[in-house]
């Protein structure tokens, strides 16, 4: 594994040449690509990487809420999609595993390098808003794991304090996709959602295939399967072919968005204005309810994007 670190990023390359890229600011991955140097994630040409506000684009971490909540007493004082991704976090370390030696154990037998970044109430970077407005002793623990065929996202947020305090989680991530208009979703039929475009209006997800043809904003709570444990996947196919498969550990929301036209004209860090035709948001989160966390405890989810 290379690996390089200045003030801003963090970069990792495996043997096998997929790469990752990290922004201290927001802990947002900015870029993914596959070992042809395929970019898998939307970056908007406008984004602001210096730390000014939230990347549009990649995967910003939204945390501790989704949305704003202007009746819910903790984090009401709170901007859009909370403060985890207009804060700099620390990079914590990495682990790799790169030869077949080291693999003896792990049964992938694949090269992979896990990069993890902290943020808390203690730290020097944490944005201000969140001192002033949820005023909770915390720590993120936010690791970024890639190998030949996935990214792995996951978080682990501890109260490190005396009293309770409810948060909502997400992965707000920029899927690229080649031309908008000729995707389809799969996995989400018959599963509930609120409409964010028809005032918050409670829907079931019946037209298949589940394909975009305007602005979509949708919260998914995904029927789990009978008996089955882990959350249903999701499957976004392009001209008929799977091209990725989001998967998802204790994250029982999904969010499917696409600005459309006049929405990204309305978005200032939005470029080209036609990248909705590029990208497609497929957001893992704990969002339809408020995830409790007692003094001492810890709530944690993932997502888990597959190249097909
Ligand atoms: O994830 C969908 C959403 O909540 C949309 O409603 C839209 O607001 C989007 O997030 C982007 O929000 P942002 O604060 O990043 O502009």
């Amino acid at each position: 594994v290379t690996f390089s670190e200045d003030n801003s990023r963090v970069v990792a390359e495996l043997p096998t040449g997929e790469s990752v890229q990290v922004l201290l600011h927001g802990a947002t991955v900015i870029s993914w690509k596959d070992a042809s140097g395929d970019e898998k994630l939307w970056l908007s040409d406008a984004a602001k990487l210096d730390g000014s506000k939230a990347v549009r684009g990649g995967i910003p971490v939204v945390f501790p809420v989704f949305g704003t909540a202007p009746t819910h007493p903790q984090t009401k004082g709170l901007p859009q999609h909370g403060f985890a991704r207009t804060s700099r976090w620390e990079f914590l370390g990495k682990s790799t595993s790169e030869s077949a030696a080291d693999d003896k154990a792990s049964a992938s037998n694949e090269p992979t390098v896990k990069l993890d970044f902290g943020l808390s109430s203690g730290s020097p970077g944490l944005d201000p808003v969140a001192r002033a407005h949820w005023p909770f002793r915390f720590n993120l623990i936010y690791s970024v794991t890639l190998n030949p065929s996935s990214l792995t996202t996951s978080i682990v947020a501890t109260n490190d304090g005396a009293e309770s305090f409810e948060c909502q989680v997400l992965m707000h991530t920029y899927l690229r996709v080649n031309d908008i208009t000729k995707v389809e979703i799969q996995g989400l039929s018959n599963a509930f959602y609120t409409d964010k475009v028809d005032a918050g209006a409670v829907k079931t997800q019946t037209s298949t295939p589940f394909t975009i043809a305007g602005e979509t904003d949708r919260v998914y709570t995904p029927a789990k399967e009978e008996g089955v444990e882990e959350e249903a996947a999701v499957t976004v196919a392009e001209q008929g072919r799977p091209k990725y498969r989001v998967t998802r550990d204790n994250l029982s929301n999904v969010v499917v968005w696409n600005p459309w036209t006049d929405k990204a004209q309305g978005m200032a860090d939005f470029e080209p204005k036609d990248g909705f035709r590029k990208m497609l948001c497929v957001e893992p989160g704990a969002v339809g309810a408020w995830q409790a966390v007692e003094a001492g405890d810890a709530f944690e989810g993932a997502q888990t994007i597959t190249l097909l």
